[in-house]
């Protein structure tokens, strides 16, 4: 198993590129991180879309591998490289963790992520709606985590790693996580792990 070649397509502020960078961080491997002109176009280049046709970071490159999408990068890093402890493989932990992965391009994408957008990237949508499915959805996530310390497995796996990301930087949507303790909580849990990495403020990239 070698793990020279390894290469991310990220860029800074992306949650979906975070998702692999810190999944990379907990298994304890290096990557070249490639940084993508997402303002100048670069991900639409003929270059870029050889390797991801929609156009979109994050993207790993494992010698003759090409995967896209943050949750089968994640899908990918565990099954290569986890002993089954970030990534379960039990059918029951394996189905529910899948279940985290649809929630994260799904009511994630539409809600906290969407919200960020649209304050840091002008992304044409539309803003009260977004918020409003935002708020639903860290509401309905605060119920689950009421007592739960983790997402699945009563462990620290890749499907908080899915979630992490975009939940924790809502209020930078104008998304604010103060009504959802059981989420603040969690998020604190998320950070204090071992070789955690942050996604950079938007002040700071
Ligand atoms: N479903 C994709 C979404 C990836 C995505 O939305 N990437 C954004 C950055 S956060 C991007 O590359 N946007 C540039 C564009 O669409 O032109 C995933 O999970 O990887």
């Amino acid at each position: 198993m070698t793990t020279q070649s390894l290469k991310l397509y990220s860029f800074p502020l992306s949650g979906h590129a975070h998702r692999a960078r810190l999944a990379l961080s907990l298994l304890g491997l290096s990557a070249d991180i490639q940084d993508i002109d997402l303002a100048g176009g670069e991900q639409k280049s003929d270059w870029f879309t050889k390797l991801n046709p929609a156009g979109q970071v994050p993207v790993l490159v494992d010698g003759d591998t090409v995967i896209s999408e943050s949750t089968a990068i994640l899908t990918y890093l565990g099954k290569k490289f986890d002993d089954g402890s970030l990534f379960p493989t039990d059918a029951e932990n394996a189905a529910q963790l899948e279940k985290w992965f649809v929630s994260a391009s799904t009511g994630l994408a539409a809600g906290p992520a969407r919200a960020r957008l649209i304050n840091l990237f002008a992304a044409p949508y539309d803003k009260e709606e977004t918020v409003q499915n935002a708020h639903a959805y860290l509401a309905d996530l605060n119920r689950y985590l009421a007592d739960k310390t983790y997402l699945v497995a009563d462990r620290f796996t890749f499907a908080d790693v899915a979630i992490y990301s975009y939940v924790a930087h809502a209020p930078e949507g104008d998304v604010s996580l103060k009504a959802y303790p059981h989420v603040e909580a969690w998020i604190t849990r998320v950070e204090a792990q071992d070789k955690f990495i942050p996604m950079p403020k938007p002040e700071a990239a």
